[in-house]
């Protein structure tokens, strides 16, 4: 599913964040101490190698919302961003602190000159946040965010199961049908 919104494309895929051949930079859901876990986490880390984690050592911890920008290694990509993403329930206020990790990411693909980056959606595995909740605040800053990019042109969601895909879909019909 592809939206072009003022010139850039938002796009809806099924599939691993770690096989995006065609994108620039890919964004991980991070832990705070930028290391390898689970779920996003490890397959990036596990894609671009152990390279990833000592460069990201000295840029650790982070804090929820923020993100920080590091080579992809042996990624497919030039670039990973890492966001930390609220944990639902403890983070608070969730919807903000995850607003704040697409503006956050969005802002360090410009400052690099980056022209496509891909989202996995963040929080919404081990951190415990409701998709359909993370998808309408995801969308919605991003489409905020799109008069003031001025490099990034293609901006993809991977989603990882049917159901997250179907919601993100829907998600994004909806919110452009509303006229924003
Ligand atoms: N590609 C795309 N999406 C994926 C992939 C993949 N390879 N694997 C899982 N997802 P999570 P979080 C989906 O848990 O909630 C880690 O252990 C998954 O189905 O990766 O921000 C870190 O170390 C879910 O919808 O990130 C942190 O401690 C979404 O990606 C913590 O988990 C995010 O799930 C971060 O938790």
């Amino acid at each position: 599913m592809k939206k072009t919104i003022s010139g850039i494309t938002v796009e809806c895929v099924k599939g691993d964040i770690a096989s995006q051949a065609d994108i620039t930079a890919v964004v991980n859901a991070a832990n705070a101490q930028l290391m390898m876990g689970g779920g996003v986490a490890g397959a990036i880390h596990r894609a671009a190698g152990p390279r990833l984690e000592e460069e990201c050592r000295p840029l650790a911890p982070i804090k929820p919302g923020e993100a920080v920008i590091t080579g992809g290694h042996n990624l497919p990509n030039r670039y990973v961003i890492h966001c930390l993403g609220p944990i639902y329930g403890v983070n608070k206020p969730e919807d903000e602190l995850l607003a704040k990790c697409y503006r956050n990411a969005l802002r360090l693909a410009e400052r690099y000159g980056i022209d496509s980056i891909a989202f996995p959606a963040i929080s919404t595995g081990a951190f415990g946040y409701p998709v359909k909740e993370a998808a309408e605040v995801a969308f919605r800053t991003i489409i905020e965010m799109i008069p003031k990019l001025k490099h990034v042109k293609r901006i993809r969601f991977v989603l990882y199961s049917d159901r997250d895909f179907g919601i993100h879909k829907e998600t994004l019909s909806r919110i452009l049908s509303q006229g924003h």
